[in-house]
């Protein structure tokens, strides 16, 4: 067996005897369980986790109260929010996982990094601070909203890093008809297409990369890509992957899309067992050529629960985008509603841009999806954004 397996195998049976040994998980785990894992691949017959089994609050903790310094909660744009704990360790260990990924993009001491990521119990404000200060960065902790203060801020600062929501990221720089140059925009928190890269860092003039995470499992610092933005490096001394078939949950071979389930049992105050992540991806081994060995993890795209059927057509929020982002006068900010007026399922899109550009965005959505679209061209500035994450296709049906 290979060492880094070695190590996975102690840190899952590690994780699963404190599990056990506080009692909390009596409902799900047994010794029986623990006695089953000889190997890495005897993960797979133990039970999943889904986030209704961390309702109520705090009810997974399987330290004292006095061991918990810090609280944050998922954003639960699909369900009601999680609420997440931390020790000290959990804290510091996310502080190292989160470094590893910005230190391997050339964040450092010469770094300004702009913050324009919540700041409060959403993991990305926090979890990203830490991560940067630990590096010696200057870190400005603008978080959201106000978007001509953070034009402002970037400008007098000389920040050459921006941390933030792609979509906010894109909302900010065509807010204004020449925004300020920025090395790096490292990116993450709700899905993104290949476009969307390509369009922020044409805005920008900057090198955009992806990052990863969930509050379930820490926050952001699951994993994160390098310069060679050729899938994420999955932390898997600290997070164990697999990707199976989100219907029969059985594990799926590398290279194969599927749900993401994490077991993250490094941590210290929540330990997750097998934890369905919801999210569509998958995953992939070998060397980068940056050199790193961990495991990699592919973009998102999209969730399980993420996707609408529009008479008989499967379709993801990330396909909408790409297909907006195609018309080159299109924004990016856009909005999508599925509704059924009469009995017929219509998808409305509305996107940001001059009128003229209708008929190509309706071309363009058409071609990808197969589908009749809606599309409602708005003036510059209608759709708007919070600064928070981009939600997904509303479906009022
Ligand atoms: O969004 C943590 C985070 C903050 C990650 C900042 C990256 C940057 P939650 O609020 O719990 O945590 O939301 C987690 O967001 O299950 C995915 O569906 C989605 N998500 C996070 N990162 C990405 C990404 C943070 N890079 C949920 N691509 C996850 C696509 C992402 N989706």
């Amino acid at each position: 067996m290979e060492p880094p397996q070695r190590q996975q195998l102690a840190l899952l049976r590690d994780g699963l005897k404190r599990m056990l040994a506080s009692g909390v998980w009596a409902d799900r785990l047994s010794m029986d369980h623990l006695a089953d894992i000889r190997d890495l691949s005897d993960l797979a017959a133990l039970p999943f986790t889904v986030k209704t089994d961390l309702s109520p609050a705090l009810s997974r903790v399987i330290v004292p109260r006095r061991a918990i310094v810090r609280v944050h909660a998922s954003s639960g744009t699909t369900h009601q929010p999680t609420v997440v704990a931390y020790t000290a360790g959990d804290l510091d260990l996310w502080a190292r996982l989160v470094a590893r990924g910005l230190a391997a993009v050339g964040v450092g001491s010469d770094s300004v990094v702009h913050s324009a990521l919540g700041y409060g119990l959403f993991t990305g404000g926090l979890g990203f601070h830490a991560a940067a200060e630990s590096l010696g960065a200057t870190v400005v902790p603008a978080s959201t909203g106000r978007s001509s203060r953070h034009l402002r801020l970037i400008e007098a600062l000389s920040a050459d890093v921006l941390f933030a929501t792609p979509s906010y990221a894109l909302h900010l720089a065509e807010s204004v008809s020449a925004p300020p140059q920025i090395r790096l925009g490292v990116f993450g928190a709700e899905p993104w297409s290949e476009a969307m890269r390509t369009r922020l860092e044409a805005a920008w003039g900057m090198t955009a990369v992806d990052t990863y995470g969930l509050s379930e499992m820490i926050g952001p610092g699951v994993a994160w890509e390098c310069l060679a933005k050729d899938g994420m490096h999955l932390n898997e001394d600290a997070f164990l992957p697999e990707v199976v078939d989100p219907v029969t949950g059985a594990v799926l071979e590398d290279g194969r899309i599927g749900e993401l389930v994490l077991s993250s049992m490094a941590r210290e105050a929540m330990p997750l067992l097998r934890y369905r992540t919801g999210d569509l991806t998958a995953l992939e081994r070998g060397e980068c050529r940056c050199g790193e060995t961990l495991v990699r993890m592919r973009r998102v795209v999209g969730r399980v629960d993420g996707m609408v059927v529009v008479r008989g057509v499967n379709i993801y929020p990330g396909q909408l985008e790409a297909a907006v982002l195609s018309v080159s006068e299109a924004r990016g900010d856009w909005q999508a509603v599925v509704e059924r007026p009469e009995n017929l399922d219509v998808l409305t899109v509305t996107v940001e841009g001059a009128a003229e550009i209708q008929p190509a965005v309706e071309a363009a959505l058409h071609d990808v999806l197969g589908l009749r679209v809606t599309v409602v061209v708005v003036p510059p500035g209608r759709v708007g954004h919070g600064g928070g994450k981009r939600l997904g296709i509303q479906d009022r049906r």
